[in-house]
């Protein structure tokens, strides 16, 4: 059976900053408009005031900083609430496929690939800005990609379930070069007028290559010695914005047609079943966790993130067995914990292991146990 390496891989980072005290500064002004407008409704407890926003708490519940998104005045404006994107004509890449393919392109420059080596195209994130042609397809002619191409969607976890579809096709021989893409504009289905979750989400693309070992090029090649995909239905993580929308007559503006969550349950779901995932993968490999010389976790909370580690390898660790990219990007759902194996590879020698891994909406949880040669 053919070896699976990851040979290369791309981060595409979107023009704007946002920080938690710009965030805030508007929210609030937000929920200052909307207390004024609603004063009667409010005093008659028909309404309920909203309540403040504050920068203190963001840091401290999440780890985040700040957030890249493709657009931030719209964001910002009290008035507006939600990015100001153009719409663009058919004949016109597509905003996704811009990203994706920035991205791709850093992958394959970094595994020394052309785009016509590439035999198919994944491409894997928690929402589609449209429903076909398929993303991947777009993706797949504005590189000059052969084969085929396809989208998947496991909300948090698409990239890591992304990773194994692409790992069969090459054991099986079906592939030999595939590119898994991520592009996460979280901004467009993000509710920035709830206080609950309006600072959790940032935009990005990831890019990863999987090739077959024996025709790869690149220097450096992450062996990838196994592939563990688990879900479990939960409704704790919902967005119901969807195509029988219209047919149902539903508002498409209401609360439940953007992220939702029940942040605290969450957290206290699925760091066990992530803990337990982790380290069950690892057994089935013959493997411990104090084994793995870096983990490239999710990033959704920096709490979150610790407790895992402590359970795997019981005490606290710092960065460099476990890198945050939160700080800087806060939860870009599935590019996450990619872009953290992106950026934080450095000090891992040639036979060290790694784990990089998801969890999220689903729920869901994948893991990637890797082997740099
Ligand atoms: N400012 C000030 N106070 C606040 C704020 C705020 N912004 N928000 C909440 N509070 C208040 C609450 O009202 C509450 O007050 P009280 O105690 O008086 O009731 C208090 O602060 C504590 O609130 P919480 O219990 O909600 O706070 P937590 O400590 O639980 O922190 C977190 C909230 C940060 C959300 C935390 O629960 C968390 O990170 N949980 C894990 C979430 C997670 O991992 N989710 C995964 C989702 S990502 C995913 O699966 C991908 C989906 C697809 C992408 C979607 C893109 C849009």
């Amino acid at each position: 059976m053919p070896r699976a390496v990851i040979t290369g891989t791309g981060l595409y980072v979107p023009p704007h900053v946002i920080t938690n005290a710009e965030l805030v500064v508007s929210f609030n002004a937000y929920v200052e408009r909307f207390n004024t407008e609603h004063a009667a409704a409010i005093e008659a407890g028909t309404v309920a005031a909203l309540a403040p926003s504050s920068e203190a708490f963001i840091e401290k519940a999440s780890g985040i900083q700040r957030r890249y998104v493709m657009e931030k005045s719209g964001v910002l404006d009290p008035a507006r609430m939600r990015p100001k994107l153009t719409e663009r004509p058919d004949d016109q890449l597509s905003l996704m496929a811009e990203i994706a393919v920035d991205a791709a392109r850093q992958a394959l420059a970094a595994a020394g690939r052309q785009a016509a080596d590439v035999d198919a195209v994944i491409c894997a994130a928690s929402n589609m800005q449209r429903a076909y042609p398929a993303m991947a397809i777009e993706i797949q002619q504005a590189l000059g990609a052969g084969g085929y191409g396809f989208d998947m969607n496991v909300a948090c976890s698409s990239a890591t379930f992304a990773i194994e579809q692409a790992v069969n096709a090459v054991r099986s021989g079906a592939s030999r070069c595939v590119l898994v893409v991520n592009p996460e504009i979280t901004s467009g289905h993000l509710e920035w007028k709830d206080r609950d979750c309006h600072f959790i989400f940032g935009d990005v693309c990831t890019a990863v290559l999987v090739e077959a070992d024996e025709t790869a090029v690149a220097a450096e090649r992450w062996e990838v010695l196994g592939t563990r995909l688990a879900t479990q239905f939960s409704n704790n993580i919902r967005n119901n914005a969807g195509f029988l929308n219209r047919s149902e007559d539903s508002d498409p503006e209401a609360r439940d047609k953007t992220f939702r969550q029940e942040g605290r349950k969450v957290f206290k779901e699925v760091v066990p079943i992530a803990s337990a995932h982790i380290e069950a993968h690892l057994q089935a490999q013959g493997l411990t966790p104090a084994q793995v010389r870096r983990y490239w976790l999710h990033q959704a909370n920096l709490g979150m993130n610790q407790l895992i580690i402590k359970k795997l390898v019981g005490q606290e660790v710092g960065p460099d067995l476990a890198p945050l990219i939160l700080d800087e990007f806060a939860n870009t759902a599935s590019a996450g914990s990619i872009i953290a194996f992106h950026r934080h590879r450095d000090g891992v020698q040639s036979g060290d292991l790694g784990v990089i891994c998801s969890f999220g909406a689903g729920y869901s949880v994948g893991s990637v146990i890797v082997r740099k040669q």
